[in-house]
């Protein structure tokens, strides 16, 4: 594992001064949204309450009618249907049209109604399968994407293509930001549907528990990706928000990565379990590596404050008070 300690530059007056706005955070209720809404919570911007009845992002006249009602001076757009290697692999249709139409009716609609600033999120699985590391902004479109997740990929290029081009066209101050494989409290601990590192957390746990000889990790365990603790990529987001005005996206991370094996040993590690790591190859091992060059994140003044095994810890201090609390539920 590289280390990822970097010196923060000196703090820079904001382009778009955040205290006071309102904010609408879409998919406020998800991992990342709700950390966005709590950093820009501290930060004392309002944040806009979702519609208390559940708004089907999917559908333009929803949004457009919320929207209008709402009326919020600035918009991170955290909601998209995202989920772990199989999830993306088997749903292909709601990967690429549900993300689709969310991001199109938000920022269209944002457009519409005048929201003044606008952050679309989207994720480094949109960089070619085999591109250069760590990887550039520079690298997307330049070559084949990885199959498990091309249509994730394709969904989000058109994003932030959307974004781009209502910077062209209309002279929209809106911007991308593409962060890495992202983990914490809210993540979704579903084996079928999860990301890698909370499912690595329940499986540890489970097996911990049951005093299990072996847990079982998928495919070969040599990918490497690059993990960023929930929080710290909000911090990174919101402070994109506030310094960032460009036509081209910004990546965010933590400029070190790990693989796949050694992230199951640190988590076995942290969680207390000893047994054996059983590596099931008949699952797919995805894109081998995915570890974002930041530099021009870090060159705009930030940098990373949590380190992946803090992070592994606190998240699975939020894991056992969950499942605290649905046990006495
Ligand atoms: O996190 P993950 O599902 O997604 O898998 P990707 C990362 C790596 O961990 C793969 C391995 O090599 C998996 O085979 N792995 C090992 C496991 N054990 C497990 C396990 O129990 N569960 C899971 N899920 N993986 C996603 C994309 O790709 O990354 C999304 O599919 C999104 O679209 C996200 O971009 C950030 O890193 O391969």
């Amino acid at each position: 594992m590289v280390d990822q300690t970097e010196q923060a530059l000196p703090a820079r007056d904001p382009i778009y001064p955040l205290s006071g706005k309102r904010v609408w955070v879409a998919g406020q209720r998800g991992m990342v949204g709700s950390a966005v809404a709590r950093r820009l919570a501290a930060l004392g911007c309002v944040v806009v309450p979702d519609r208390p009845d559940r708004l089907d992002l999917r559908r333009q006249d929803e949004v457009a009618d919320w929207l209008s009602e709402a009326r919020p001076d600035a918009i991170v757009v955290a909601a998209a249907r995202v989920g772990g290697i199989l999830a993306n692999d088997t749903y292909p249709v709601d990967f690429l049209e549900d993300n689709l139409l969310i991001q199109t009716n938000i920022i269209g609609t944002a457009h519409r109604i005048g929201v003044e600033r606008l952050l679309f999120l989207g994720s480094s699985c949109i960089y070619p399968r085999l591109a250069d590391q760590p990887i550039s902004e520079d690298a997307l479109l330049t070559g084949p994407l990885e199959a498990t997740n091309q249509w994730y990929a394709v969904a989000k290029i058109a994003g932030i293509k959307l974004v781009q081009a209502y910077r062209r066209q209309y002279g929209r101050d809106y911007i991308s930001a593409m962060p890495t494989n992202l983990y914490g409290p809210g993540d979704n601990f579903d084996l079928n549907s999860s990301h890698v590192l909370p499912a690595l957390i329940r499986k540890a746990h489970e097996a911990k528990i049951a005093r299990a000889e072996s847990m079982t990790v998928w495919g070969s365990g040599t990918p490497r990706r690059e993990f960023m603790h929930v929080d710290d990529c909000a911090d990174a987001l919101v402070y994109l928000l506030q310094h960032y005005s460009d036509d081209d996206h910004v990546n965010v991370g933590v400029s070190s990565d790990i693989s796949i094996h050694e992230l199951a040993m640190l988590v076995a590690r942290i969680i207390g379990f000893r047994g054996e790591i059983v590596l099931d190859q008949t699952r797919p091992d995805g894109t081998p590596r995915k570890l974002l060059d930041t530099g021009r994140l870090t060159g705009l003044g930030w940098s990373s404050r949590i380190t992946l095994e803090d992070g592994i810890a606190a998240t699975y201090r939020w894991f056992l008070d969950q499942s605290e609390l649905r046990s006495i539920a």
